[in-house]
């Protein structure tokens, strides 16, 4: 590695409107995973104090954030989202150099942030609620949706703006406040949103800023009696202990972890648009997605065909630097991603998959001092391997053969995750009964597990998720509670079971 120079940037956190190092002054590196020569910049290894005066800035703000008008509040961020149109190509180039990912992922990244921000701005005049007869005479019985208050927002590397504005936005649009803690890995376009929605006039203390790791700023954020609710996407074994955690306290929490999300091949697919699929839901983003398109199922028709093309096509994928636009396929986002990719293929081949191309990371030349890995496809894969049951989060795909669609839903749905699935056929009855058979939260027909709008819900079932779903309305419910109210104005008591009203 590289030593520091004097020219590395330091960045701050944000606390309660102002740009604070933290308080011990340590600090850690971002390097750009396709050269870790180059030093982005230095971020605030913040500690439990810092975590707590960040907590203690969204308490105070609430008071007053959450009577502020919605609507005021959308305003705020439609502005937003117009700052976040306008950098759109920088964010983008600044993402591609901390994560990875290619150029034209890191921009559409950005882009699911815009969408996001203008969607939830909308939301800001439809927090409708339910009015409803009352049983009695002179009375109103209606429920309005209410913020709960402090927000834990904690996100993942691999979608470094989308998520984090799929939490914060509606948070905020909601009437809470919100201290977010992004992974390590992306420090910078985490500080890039904060930033943006500082200048379009958040105000100060609402949304607050700590980087650091998962032990003590994250132990903060999950025990702290003041914060309400926890938001966090990453694995599964992580998204346990928020829960453990978080559960004293009684927050709700909101989880969104790991998948091995299938796509299944039937005989009469169109084989062309089932492989271009699945090259793009498999090493789209490096496959670090928990939406990859991490298993395939084929139809036993078409099994040998569909790998062959599959494999062809993988091998010419070029492998590289995101920021160059003849690049397919980025890095891994760090060594130990990568070490956990070459860890699978050993794992793989140990069970007796058949390794169909890659399996080997990519070190010399321009791949000298990156984290680079070939595009990996295993057939003849059983469903009960390893491969093919936890989520390896790289370049890897796992072919399965099957002889039915019974047989493709069933291995589909032989995993512990629930995220996402998708189906290859030109029958509508096949895709409609592989929709209602899937248990996952997402589905696919004829594209695919990648790819979901931020207007739906989106989350999964079984270890994915814990039932609640983020973007879409459904993100209201997580980021608001319901208080019922009645209104009484027949100017006498009645009492509500007991009373009857006359006709
Ligand atoms: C993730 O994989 O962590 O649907 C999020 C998709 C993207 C989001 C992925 N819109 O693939």
């Amino acid at each position: 590695m590289a030593t520091i120079t004097a020219q590395a940037t330091t960045y701050h956190n944000f606390i309660d409107g102002s740009w604070v190092p933290s308080v011990s002054g340590d600090v850690f590196e971002n390097r750009n995973p396709a050269n870790t020569d180059d030093l982005i910049g230095l971020f605030q290894k913040s500690s439990r104090t810092d975590a707590e005066r960040a907590v203690d800035a969204a308490v105070r703000a609430y008071e007053r954030w959450r009577l502020v008008p919605a609507p005021k509040r959308a305003e705020l961020l439609f502005r937003a989202a117009q700052l976040l149109a306008e950098r759109k190509e920088a964010l983008a180039r600044d993402m591609t150099r901390e994560m990875g990912k290619v150029l034209d992922e890191t921009r559409g990244d950005v882009q699911e942030a815009i969408d996001m921000t203008y969607f939830m701005a909308g939301e800001g005049r439809r927090q409708y609620g339910q009015t409803t007869p009352s049983e009695l005479r002179d009375k109103f019985a209606m429920s309005v949706r209410q913020p709960l208050g402090v927000c834990a927002v904690v996100t993942p590397w691999n979608f470094p703006m989308a998520i984090p504005s799929w939490k914060i936005i509606p948070a905020l649009v909601c009437g809470n406040t919100v201290v977010f803690k992004p992974a390590t890995l992306t420090p910078l376009s985490a500080l890039n949103f904060v930033k943006i929605l500082e200048e379009a006039g958040v105000p100060p203390g609402v949304v607050n800023l700590v980087t650091g790791g998962g032990d003590e700023v994250g132990s903060v954020l999950t025990q702290h009696p003041a914060v309400r609710v926890v938001s966090f996407t990453g694995s599964t074994e992580v998204g346990r202990t928020v829960s453990e955690r978080a559960a004293p306290s009684f927050k709700k929490v909101h989880l969104e972890m790991g998948g091995k999300n299938v796509v299944i091949v039937m005989d009469d697919a169109k084989l062309e648009l089932a492989i271009e699929g699945c090259l793009w839901g498999g090493f789209g983003t490096t496959g670090q997605r928990c939406t990859a398109a991490s298993r395939v199922v084929v139809h036993q028709q078409v099994y040998d065909t569909f790998v062959d093309t599959f494999a062809a096509r993988a091998r010419a994928l070029r492998v590289g630097d995101g920021a160059d636009p003849n690049v397919q396929m980025g890095p891994s986002v760090s060594r130990g991603q990568l070490e956990t990719v070459q860890n699978y293929i050993t794992i793989g081949r140990a069970e007796g998959a058949r390794l169909v191309c890659g399996g080997r990371a990519l070190t010399g030349g321009p791949h000298a001092k990156g984290f680079f890995h070939e595009p990996t496809i295993f057939a003849d894969v059983a469903p009960t391997m390893r491969i093919a049951q936890e989520e390896i989060f790289g370049p890897v795909v796992s072919v399965i053969a099957c002889k039915s669609l019974d047989e493709a839903v069933a291995i589909g749905n032989n995993v512990q995750y629930g995220l996402s699935a998708s189906i290859y056929t030109q029958d509508v009855n096949r895709a409609f009964s592989a929709m209602r058979d899937l248990y996952t939260g997402i589905f696919y027909v004829n594209a695919p597990t990648i790819g979901a709008e931020v207007h739906l819900p989106f989350g999964g079932t079984k270890a994915t998720g814990n039932g609640h779903r983020e973007a879409g309305t459904a993100a209201l419910d997580v980021f608001s509670e319901w208080k019922s109210v009645y209104v009484d104005f027949s100017g006498r008591l009645q009492r509500a079971q007991i009373d009857t009203a006359d006709v």
